[in-house]
């Protein structure tokens, strides 16, 4: 039985030119900054973000502290969504390895935060508070049904973060997909932060790693903080490899996720007991409402089945499309989906 394993888009496989990049990369001890494939990778993903450097970490979740040591020192507090994989699911490392507090604001269903509430979580100069140091945003937006925010809807929410002279990162493990399902360049996204992460180990589909970018003085920090946390990886350039392939070979084929996604979404809102609008399926993300059975349950039958999302918690299941993941598969998830549910 063929699996159609859609839990995630971390589960996609390098691909064949990957793994011939990985066996011929020319390698050296990246924390002498000695790899030259590590430096290559480092180099194109600053160009391509429109950042002055970049550093190569082993995942999202180390991007994301690191940028958090970065940016911050302990006691700051930093203002994010409710709904952001910072806050939900990074086993709380804002807090027990960066030190920082977290402050909430509630995410639309559209990714977005609230001007208004984005201003009321910056505190003034009172003694008693925290000082607020640093903004993050996310693009596309994970548990937000993966939301494509625009430029403009980005720097919005940044501006009121500047006007209080705070900064502004953004977790952009999937800003690849957010630039094509926008039809812009990712720099056009990454502009509206200081410093920005994206993942290579998803859409792209590379085994491992993501790129933390932004000013030459900010990274040389970063670089430091990474070592902090056990990220010198010495011979990383076998990792890095994949990277350089995927961002000059992979980036575009990401709207056929899209298209996937949507094709799910369109079959999946016709069947009984499932609410999802297909308009609001702009990226690779379906994040469906199960009514008449608990979502666990659902998606046990799935797993029975050879279909596999993933629990979001309360009634709420996610399929992610991904390389590796064809047309026929998504006419075969659906049919699946049918037969599983309670008629
Ligand atoms: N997200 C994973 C899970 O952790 C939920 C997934 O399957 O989607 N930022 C965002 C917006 C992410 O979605 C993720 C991964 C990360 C950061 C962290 O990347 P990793 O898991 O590679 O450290």
């Amino acid at each position: 039985m063929r699996i159609i394993d859609l839990r995630s888009d971390t589960v996609s496989l390098p691909t064949p030119q990957m793994r011939r990049a990985m066996a011929e990369a020319e390698l050296g001890d990246d924390v002498f900054g000695e790899d030259p494939t590590v430096n290559r990778l480092e180099q194109l993903a600053a160009q391509m973000l429109g950042k002055e450097a970049a550093l190569f970490t082993a995942s999202g979740t180390m991007s994301n502290l690191v940028a958090l040591l970065t940016f911050c020192g302990r006691g700051d507090e930093v203002v994010l969504g409710n709904e952001s994989h910072i806050f939900n699911n990074e086993v709380g490392g804002a807090a027990a390895l960066a030190g920082v507090q977290l402050r909430t604001a509630p995410n639309t269903p559209d990714g977005k935060l609230p001007l208004q509430a984005v201003e009321a979580c910056f505190r003034g100069p009172n003694i008693h508070f925290p000082p607020v140091r640093l903004l993050c945003l996310e693009n596309t937006h994970n548990r937000c049904g993966g939301a494509v925010l625009s430029a403009q809807d980005m720097g919005a929410m940044a501006a009121v973060a500047r006007r209080h002279e705070a900064a502004v990162y953004l977790d952009g493990a999937r800003i690849f997909n957010a630039a094509v399902a926008l039809g812009c360049e990712a720099r056009d996204l990454a502009r509206e932060a200081d410093a920005v992460s994206f993942c290579l180990s998803k859409g792209l589909a590379c085994p491992a790693g993501a790129l933390l970018c932004g000013s030459q003085d900010f990274i040389a920090r970063a670089r430091k903080n990474r070592k902090m946390v056990g990220g010198g990886m010495r011979q990383a350039g076998v990792l890095a490899a994949p990277g350089i392939v995927a961002l000059e070979t992979m980036v575009a084929r990401l709207t056929e996720d899209h298209d996937n996604a949507r094709l799910l979404a369109q079959g999946l809102c016709d069947l009984p007991g499932l609410e999802i609008d297909p308009r609001t399926v702009r990226s690779n993300i379906v994040a469906v409402t199960v009514n008449g059975l608990p979502a666990p349950e659902l998606q046990q039958r799935l797993e029975e089945r050879g279909l596999r999302a993933s629990f979001m918690g309360g009634p709420r299941l996610r399929f992610v499309t991904h390389y590796g993941i064809w047309r026929d598969d998504i006419e075969r998830a659906l049919e699946i989906v049918w037969e599983c549910l309670p008629k």
